[in-house]
């Protein structure tokens, strides 16, 4: 039977054979599109800042923390006391302790310390150094000092450490470890990792540490180790 050219079309108007493929190609060169539109627009601008990147690390040297001031770094101290006093002096004697290896160990009642030349035009001091707690100090208290003014004070027992600043005093204490014995004898010990930032330090520094133990050194002792002072 010769269909119409009217009927024709009404049966290709009404023939859904092949629609989702034609459907999905539609669809599909939509999303090409689309996207090669994006990537044209956005690869302008990334290009750009990716320059700006560029530039502006190539322009910078490799800084430390220091450089944040805008000044140079000096490394006035930098002890584990393996290698002797290194310029401290006082009521204290470096010991190998198991556990903790070469430390200066303060005598009971005692004061350490030790005096920085600072380099001229330093405008900030950092020390930083480990105070260690061993065994029975029950409750003891060990102090430090900065040039002459009081700046924190630890109480140690058992192996746990509270420390105490005057308002505002440039100090941070942190307990690096503690709890549980480290070394020296059986009793627990403590760790404490002290911060010392000074602004103006002037010409020296001097950095006292005591001990206000009043036992025997056998049953528990303050310790200073890992002492670390830099300027900028
Ligand atoms: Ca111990």
């Amino acid at each position: 039977m010769r269909m119409s050219v009217a009927a024709k079309l009404t049966a290709f108007a009404a023939d859904e054979t092949g629609v989702v493929s034609v459907d999905w190609m539609v669809i599909s060169a939509a999303c090409i599109g689309l996207s090669l539109a994006t990537v044209s627009v956005v690869s302008g601008g990334f290009d750009d800042l990716s320059a700006d990147v560029a530039s502006s690390l190539a322009g910078r040297p490799l800084i430390d923390n220091f450089h944040d001031t805008g000044a140079s770094a000096w490394v006035l101290a930098d002890t584990g006391f393996s290698a002797g006093l290194d310029g401290w002096g006082g009521d204290g004697t470096i010991t190998t302790v198991a556990g903790f290896g070469d430390i200066l160990v303060i005598d009971p009642g005692g004061t350490v310390e030790t005096t920085l030349s600072l380099p001229e035009g330093a405008r900030t001091a950092e020390i930083r150094f480990d105070l260690v707690g061993a065994d029975a100090l029950s409750g003891a208290a060990s102090e430090i000092w900065v040039n002459g003014v009081a700046i924190g004070i630890a109480r140690v027992e058992a192996g746990t450490a509270v420390f105490e600043a005057p308002p505002g005093a440039p100090v941070t204490a942190m307990l690096a470890a503690g709890g549980r014995d480290l070394g020296a004898g059986l009793a627990p010990d403590a760790v404490l990792s002290v911060a010392v930032a000074i602004a103006d330090p002037g010409d020296t520094l001097t950095l006292s540490v005591r001990s206000g133990s009043d036992t025997a050194m056998a049953q528990g002792f303050f310790a200073i180790d890992n002492v670390v002072v830099a300027a900028a």
